[in-house]
């Protein structure tokens, strides 16, 4: 079995519950909070997160589509959030593809800057931003897989996935990767 095939797994659940060094936080560039994953993180994770949030929004006016910003955990399980804003998807030849492919790349930086090494993510952008979700899917495993072979300082990313349909995409896509 390969090492980043290895180190990937699937779960069926909600993020907040997640005892991992950091989830990641499909946010929106004004950083202030939303609905979807982004409304539950804040609502279990408490006010620090949103304070934490807000001093950089104020440093450096938010976060672009594709870039991650990290902060405290608050009352969660786990010890950071890192914050990724997911591309919109308008027609599919927008950048959608790439920026998505960011959001999992720059989510990883910035989990090994910090000496994380468990990783959660959520579907990035198949909710309210309407992404493909088979697409979503392909890029997610394809975008941490190649991230996994470059370092040995990340022990486990685990794809958190609310909804079936999810689920079985991101385990398909799992399943396909090659085993050496
Ligand atoms: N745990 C794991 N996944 C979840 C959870 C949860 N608790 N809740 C929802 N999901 P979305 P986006 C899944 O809409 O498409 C916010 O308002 C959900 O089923 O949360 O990137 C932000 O502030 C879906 O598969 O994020 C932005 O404005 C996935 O998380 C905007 O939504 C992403 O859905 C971002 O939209």
């Amino acid at each position: 079995m390969s090492a980043a095939k290895h180190q990937m797994e699937v779960v069926k659940g909600d993020i907040t519950t997640m005892a991992v060094d950091a989830i990641v936080n499909a946010a929106n560039s004004t950083l202030l909070g939303g609905g979807g994953v982004d409304g539950a993180i804040h609502r279990s994770g408490g006010p620090e997160i949103l304070e934490a949030c807000q001093k950089i929004a104020a440093r450096q006016g938010g976060c672009k589509t594709g870039e991650a910003v990290i902060t405290t955990a608050g009352n969660l399980p786990a010890s950071f959030v890192i914050h990724t804003v997911g591309p919109v998807w308008k027609d599919g030849r927008s950048g959608e593809p790439q920026k998505l492919a960011n959001c999992y790349k720059n989510s990883l930086h910035l989990a090994v800057d910090n000496s994380c090494n468990t990783v959660a993510f959520p579907s990035i952008s198949t909710g309210i931003y309407g992404f493909p979700k088979k697409e979503a899917a392909e890029i997610a495993v394809d975008t941490v897989a190649k991230f996994l072979a470059t370092t040995d300082k990340l022990d486990k990313v685990i794809f958190v996935c609310f909804d079936e349909e999810n689920y079985n995409l991101i385990q398909g896509e799992l399943t396909r990767l090659p085993n050496q």
